[in-house]
């Protein structure tokens, strides 16, 4: 339902936008009309527009450290899993790592923002990307508030993984404190649902005034960004994945693929996550053959830490980006990036919409202007069905590969020919 109102905003916005673009109404001429529609361009739908990205951030910093201190704290039984929860970690981390690679190689040689001069609305400034020895060095908290005020994104990551970790080693105290921020978790959600239920009208008022002063030039290239980043997911989630499974399993990627095909339909249209957990969980127990204790631990885990679909658009966005504004990103840039896009898709939460907040501190970590966010958000929702549909795809693949190499799945199960 969400999806429609979005898809009817986007359309309403295209329609508005083109018709005052084509309608030659802007730049304003001293004709009455012309100002009428210079200052609702210029006015309503600018603050409509820059409002719903800027409720979009501020809701950034309490959804990571509750859903990650949530997500790392579930590792609760990780002294009994140790090694699944070794390989668990090493396979997400890694998957995610060569999605980001691969969508900025993608992206450097199609160069989707190649000679596209979008104006952007909030002016922003082109902070120098700090060293990757400081980006290292301020991984590590030095006071919780000054990074959460600043909005510095990786203490705040690394932060919330160890006090998730130190209530899985404080006993009762910890149980509770983890109890407390499973209900905050809860209402974290609500808020971000709010957020999202002004989408439609967000997204509008975006495309609106994008058309409505860039005409319909502006689709065209999102037109080839969009193109690009549906490539590179597919050929990760039908490509890599598959590869991953057989080399690391010997498990027949056809049969996976064919038994989640719901799952996959279900994160599509819900665009979370988080949502298809119960769906994921079902699918892998009961047609895969994976025994719960693996699963019950891997996909909780999976729909907040691992977002290949997401490094994917953050990768293929921050180049675009990059090109749009004729920065160029150097090596050490490029690699802060799948750093930074790796550790951004663990504290992404499985609900719609988030990976586009994560990518706004991206851009900030290496000094790319926030503002190009405007540039894309139109078309994030259509991205958003389809990298949350690769990011579950991951996890059902790892955790079949993490399952058989524990013994925890049974083959007879998995081969059973079987209902999709
Ligand atoms: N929709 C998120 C998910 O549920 C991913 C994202 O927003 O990038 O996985």
């Amino acid at each position: 339902r969400l999806t429609i109102r979005i898809f009817v905003g986007m359309g309403l916005g295209v329609l508005l936008g083109g018709s005052i673009n084509l309608l030659g109404l802007l730049p304003a001429t001293e004709s009455l009309s012309a100002w009428l529609v210079d200052y609702g361009a210029n006015g309503i739908l600018y603050i409509m527009g820059q409002a719903f990205v800027r409720l979009l951030q501020v809701i950034v910093i309490p959804l990571v450290v509750v859903s990650l201190t949530c997500g790392t704290a579930s590792l609760d039984s990780i002294r009994q899993l140790g090694r699944i929860g070794a390989k668990t970690l090493g396979l997400y981390l890694l998957t995610t790592a060569g999605a980001i690679t691969l969508a900025l190689l993608a992206a450097l040689i199609f160069k989707p923002g190649q000679g596209l001069s979008l104006s952007s609305d909030a002016s922003f400034d082109t902070r120098d990307a700090p060293p990757l020895v400081d980006v290292l060095v301020n991984l590590f908290p030095r006071n919780i508030f000054e990074s959460m005020s600043s909005g510095d994104m990786l203490p705040v990551i690394i932060f919330s993984i160890l006090l998730g970790l130190g209530m899985t080693m404080a006993g009762e105290p910890g149980k509770r404190m983890l109890s407390f921020f499973q209900d905050l978790d809860a209402i974290i959600m609500k808020v971000v649902g709010i957020v999202m239920s002004l989408a439609p009208y967000g997204v509008f008022a975006l495309i609106a005034r994008t058309f409505a002063t860039e005409g319909f030039g502006a689709f065209l290239p999102l037109l080839k960004f969009l193109l690009l980043v549906l490539a590179v997911l597919a050929t990760h989630a039908f490509l890599v994945y598959p590869s991953l499974l057989k080399l690391l399993s010997g498990l027949s990627p056809r049969t996976l693929l064919r038994k989640i095909r719901d799952v996959q339909l279900f994160a599509f249209s819900t665009a979370s996550s988080n949502a298809t957990i119960p769906l994921s969980l079902g699918v892998l127990e009961r047609k895969l053959g994976v025994k719960n204790a693996v699963a019950s631990f891997t996909v909780p885990l999976g729909a907040t830490i691992n977002m290949d679909g997401t490094a994917i658009m953050q990768g293929v966005a921050t180049i675009f980006i990059a090109q749009v504004y004729g920065i160029d990103l150097d090596t050490s840039q490029l690699l802060m990036v799948v750093l930074i896009a790796t550790l951004a898709s663990i504290g992404t939460a499985g609900v719609p919409g988030v990976g586009l907040i994560m990518l706004s501190m991206v851009l900030t970590q290496v000094g790319l202007p926030v503002a190009g966010i405007g540039l894309i958000i139109g078309v994030d929702r259509i991205l958003d069905m389809a990298r949350t549909a690769v990011n579950v795809t991951g996890d059902c693949v790892v955790t079949c590969i993490v399952a058989n190499s524990e013994k925890q799945l049974d083959t007879e199960v998995y081969k059973q020919s079987g209902p999709a």
